[in-house]
């Protein structure tokens, strides 16, 4: 493994306009590599700490010069001069510096830029892929592309909360490519677009992660929608392509009941809510479904939707290896959303991968709702064999640098996609 010879940290802005932090190593052949972190809007309770300086006077508070100034001092001056036998060691080393159990000390933020841009620059200074690194980090070699899932509509936090639930996405299914997911994809998203100008006289407006967020009044509307512009570009619901849906529920679960469409649902009622949509709709994955403080529901929702609809834990799970213990344990849910900055180093993300994975369980490797130019996840998600990712809509540049670099990927290394439904 290559010497380090200095870290440093920069406060730059991510798609919402928002600071984040970007890290930047350099090793002692001259090899230098930079990656900067996302940031999420509807996180988890049991996420790693983003350090925001909290100074309303810069950045609604939501400034990360103290993150930046931690890569610059402290963590520059533990690393500098060293070499780490492997990523594991490296991330090691910056857990035990930090010495919290939620990285909020240094700052969760400070510690995956630079853990990430040392993976980068290893590669580098390796002549290797960055995904092929990242394969080699989990001692497994690289046997699919994954399936993209993709933001077709958005409400609840991405999307202005004119319904509850967040995000419905485009599962092109029938795609035997990655570029053809695309090609697909963005025949419905057009087709939305045309819809919503019909349908509600209105320029389209685009939430969080460019998907589309008409102005309608049930969440159900949202899945509704989808399908026709599913018909309208000529492709077969459930066929050519099939819904995931993110509903993230923690978001709108108070007092012990969800908040939905004007109503008050328990949690019985919820799920069988999801049920009734998950049989009438093609949906082949479902995120959130309950809430995360709901535990003791996830395992009867998800006996009830294997094995055509995936339930996929993201705030329930946090990234986090002892949530997923859990969650195996109770049979809650048979899906990851990997995110890699919930839980703060590659390391710790790699073992909740492989967690999840043994369990035999599917992997959705996911970027946040307000991200940056960098394109690492997509050599992540190629790297640890993610069955599918998850990075938003069609439009919007900080999607497409993952796009386009997933493009750039299958051009390297053509490999089959996972049929889905399976
Ligand atoms: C999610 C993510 C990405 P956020 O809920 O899955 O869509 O959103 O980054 O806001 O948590
Ligand atoms: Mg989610």
């Amino acid at each position: 493994m290559p010497r380090i010879r200095s870290i440093e940290g920069l406060e730059i802005l991510d798609s919402r306009g928002r600071p984040t932090v970007k890290a930047t190593c350099v090793l002692q052949s001259g090899a230098s590599a930079s990656a900067s972190v996302p940031s999420g809007a509807s996180t988890g309770r049991a996420e790693a700490v983003e350090l925001r300086d909290g100074d309303p006077s810069r950045y609604g508070g939501y400034g990360c010069l103290k993150a930046v100034y931690h890569i610059n001092g402290e963590i520059n001056r533990k690393l500098s001069g060293r070499t780490f036998a492997s990523q594991a060691e490296l991330d090691r080393a910056l857990i035990d510096l930090d010495g919290t159990p939620d990285k909020s000390r240094l700052g969760a933020n400070a510690i995956l830029a630079v853990s990430i841009a040392h993976s980068r620059a290893s590669a580098l200074e390796g002549g290797a892929p960055l995904y092929r690194y990242f394969a080699e980090m989990s001692g497994q070699p690289i046997t699919r592309f994954p399936r993209p899932t993709l933001n077709l509509f958005s409400g609840g936090m991405h999307g202005g909360r004119q319904v509850a639930i967040q995000d419905v996405l485009v599962v092109p299914a029938s795609a035997g490519s990655f570029r053809q997911s695309l090609e697909i994809t963005h025949a419905v998203y057009a087709a939305a677009v045309e819809l919503m100008a019909e349908r509600f006289d209105a320029r389209w407006l685009t939430a969080d992660e460019g998907g589309l967020a008409p102005p309608v009044n049930r969440a159900e509307e949202l899945l509704e929608l989808a399908i026709e512009a599913i018909e309208r570009a000529g492709l077969t619901p459930g066929v050519h392509v099939c819904l995931a849906a993110d509903l993230a529920s923690s978001h709108f679960f108070k007092d012990g009941a969800y908040r939905l469409d004007g109503k008050s649902l328990n949690s019985h009622e919820m799920k069988e809510q999801l049920v009734d949509w998950a049989r009438r709709y093609p949906i082949v994955s479902l995120e959130d479904g309950l809430a995360e403080e709901d535990w003791d529901h996830w395992p009867e929702l998800c006996k009830r939707l294997s094995p055509t609809t995936l339930t996929l834990g993201d705030d329930l799970l946090c990234t986090h290896p002892r949530r997923i213990q859990n969650a195996i344990q109770s049979n809650a849910c048979n899906a990851l959303l990997l995110k890699v900055n919930q839980i703060g180093t590659l390391t710790e993300a790699l073992e909740a991968c492989q967690l999840a994975r043994d369990a035999g369980w599917m992997v959705t490797v996911s970027v946040r709702s307000g991200e940056t130019e960098d394109d690492w996840f997509s050599d992540l998600a190629v790297g640890w064999s993610g069955h599918q990712t998850k990075a938003g809509s069609i439009t919007q540049s900080e999607r497409l640098a993952k796009y386009n670099r997933l493009l750039e990927i299958e051009k390297e290394m053509p490999l089959p996609m996972i049929p889905w439904p399976h």
